[in-house]
């Protein structure tokens, strides 16, 4: 393994060294770490407008993480940046997340290599050069060895087709796709199509301000209470004096320093249980989900359980039973993306606010001032599309690379997403993805899981340099191995029964598959063992 020092650069053969695209949470860590820790020559492409990524585009009322939160959503590899940022919330709103992104570019002084406003329109390798060339909407040409793609994992908007959806005359909005300046609900009916954790973020926001506010909904959800408060002083300090054990706790445990509770539901009685859920629901985040039992994605009885126990909740917060009724979900408990909210349910309390079951009473199609569904018209003047994203492995598809031989990605995905350990594909050598299928990505904290990916890609470009060797491609062997490796693991818990976009369910046509891997700190070991097993699963090549 390479432990340092000057790296052989290749400006003869390429005009940069890495190509990374998207300067998200992902992007800008490679950036610094590619740039200033192996002395690269690095560019970054955006479509963008400035840094950020998903939290650049995702500016919609209500817009805030939704894990377990500040201080550690952020980046945690240097004590320098904790200590000077500070943060004020347990669920940090979307303006502070772009905020800290925005200061992190700053000092370190990033944003001079990215080129914003310039999607890159094709991506080629090249075999005899070892290296990638780029092709962008401003008419550029660029080459590079290595092609970063941190194109992130929930950026390709799904719209609905609808018919006469087009028609549709007033303001439409994507939470996706929120624009810069401010919208204005009052004296409007909002109709809102959706409710994953884009539509449950952003309908309570949304009712307070506009005359009416009618929910579409397709499939109810689980949603838990986020509990967001501020930070104190005490608690941020306390967090900065301890990060290098917290930083350790985050690399040992799922991403979070936070102890998560092993425990048997079978050691406990029926009210013993129940008052393990009510101390978790009060406690609110996702504790529910990873602090109740052990075996709740695996027990099916366990998670009716669980799943009874937040019908009750809903129950007891919606005063009116029929629209209480509606909003109860049938589903597996969390086995779609747990969604943390502030006050969703209570808003239906209100008197502008109004919900519609697709599964009674489907949309029909569009008019240019109502939707109309089988049951009758809901005239709206705003329509939010809170529909969500060809999650995971829409951006590649839209990238398109053209590897080996010419083969693009989009024939090699005609039919399933192979990959190698989350980060590289068979047939596109020298391609690396951060939170690509197959990695933990949604599942672990990003913002870490960027930086340990990108760690990981740094110490290989770093050996392949040092070794004087030209490319590294996964086998296809390793890439079947890793494709029965993710869904075995899968396939032992109840993910793969429920229609989820973790599934690819969510974008019709799209290949079924579980696209996330489950254990977050095994496969960052991983990482590390393919590594220091000669770099197993992969072919390098000398250079050329
Ligand atoms: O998208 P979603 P999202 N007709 O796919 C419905 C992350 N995120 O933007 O469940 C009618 O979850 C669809 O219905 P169904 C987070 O990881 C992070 O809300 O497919 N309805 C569903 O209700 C999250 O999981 C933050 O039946 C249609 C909704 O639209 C991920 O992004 C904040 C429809 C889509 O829900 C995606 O969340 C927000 C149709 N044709 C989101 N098509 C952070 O804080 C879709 N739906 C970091």
């Amino acid at each position: 393994m390479w432990l340092g020092g000057p790296l052989r650069m290749r400006k003869d053969k390429t005009d940069y060294d890495a190509i990374i695209i998207g300067s998200g949470f992902s992007g800008l860590y490679a950036l610094h770490h590619l740039r200033d820790k192996l002395k690269l020559n690095v560019r970054v492409y955006d479509s963008a407008g400035g840094v950020g990524g998903t939290w650049w585009y995702n500016r919609y009322p209500g817009a805030r993480v939704d894990a377990p939160s500040s201080p550690f959503y952020a980046y945690t590899f240097s004590q320098e940046l904790v200590d000077d940022w500070t943060w004020k919330e347990t669920q940090t709103p979307q303006a502070s997340v772009l905020a800290y992104l925005e200061h992190f570019a700053q000092r370190f002084d990033l944003t001079k290599d990215i080129q914003f406003k310039t999607w890159v329109t094709d991506a080629r390798y090249d075999e005899q050069t070892q290296s990638w060339t780029i092709e962008t909407d401003q008419g550029e040409t660029a080459s590079a060895q290595f092609l970063i793609c941190a194109v992130g994992a929930l950026f390709v908007a799904n719209r609905p087709d609808y018919p006469g959806i087009d028609d549709f005359a007033g303001e439409c909005y994507h939470t996706g796709r929120w624009p810069h300046d401010k919208v204005s609900f009052a004296g409007k009916r909002v109709g809102v199509i959706g409710t994953g954790s884009s539509g449950i973020q952003s309908i309570p926001e949304i009712a307070k301000e506009a005359e009416h506010v009618t929910v579409f909904q397709r499939t109810p959800q689980y949603s838990l209470p986020a509990r967001n408060r501020a930070l104190s002083e005490e608690e941020l300090k306390r967090s900065r004096a301890d990060w290098d054990d917290l930083r350790q706790s985050m690399l040992h445990r799922g991403g979070w320093p936070h102890k998560t509770i092993r425990r048997s539901a079978q050691d406990y009685t029926p009210e013993e249980r129940h008052a393990i859920y009510e101390s978790l629901w009060e406690e609110g985040g996702i504790h529910l989900s990873i602090n109740s039992f052990s075996a709740v994605l695996i027990d099916k009885d366990l998670n009716d359980e669980v799943s009874e126990f937040v019908r009750g909740k809903i129950r007891q917060i919606v005063r009116d039973p029929e629209t209480a009724e509606k909003l109860l979900p049938d589903y597996h408990f969390a086995t779609k993306r747990l969604i943390l909210d502030n006050g969703y349910f209570e808003t239906y309390n209100r008197g502008n606010v109004s919900l519609v079951d697709l599964r009674d009473d489907p949309i029909k199609s569009f008019s240019a001032t109502a939707v109309q569904t089988q049951q009758g018209e809901h005239p709206i003047d705003m329509l939010v599309l809170a529909t969500g994203f060809d999650a995971v492995t829409g951006s590649m598809l839209n990238l398109n690379p053209k590897g080996r031989d010419g083969l693009s990605l989009q024939e090699k995905w005609a039919d399933r997403f192979e990959n190698y350990l989350g980060a590289t594909i068979a047939g596109f050598p020298n391609l690396f993805m951060i939170h690509g299928p197959g990695s933990p990505g949604v599942l672990y904290t990003m913002p870490l899981g960027g930086e340990r990916t990108a760690n990981w890609i740094a110490e290989s470009i770093a050996h392949l340099r040092a070794n004087n060797l030209g490319a590294i491609e996964a086998t296809d062997e390793a890439a079947s191995m890793w494709d029965e490796e993710i869904n075995a693991a899968a396939a032992q818990t109840l993910y793969p029964l429920t229609d989820s976009w973790y599934m690819g369910a969510n974008i019709p046509g799209k290949p079924r598959q579980f696209l996330a891997h489950l254990r977050g700190s095994k496969y960052f070991e991983r990482l590390s063992q393919v590594a220091d097993q000669d770099y197993e699963g992969f072919v390098l090549e000398s250079a050329k």
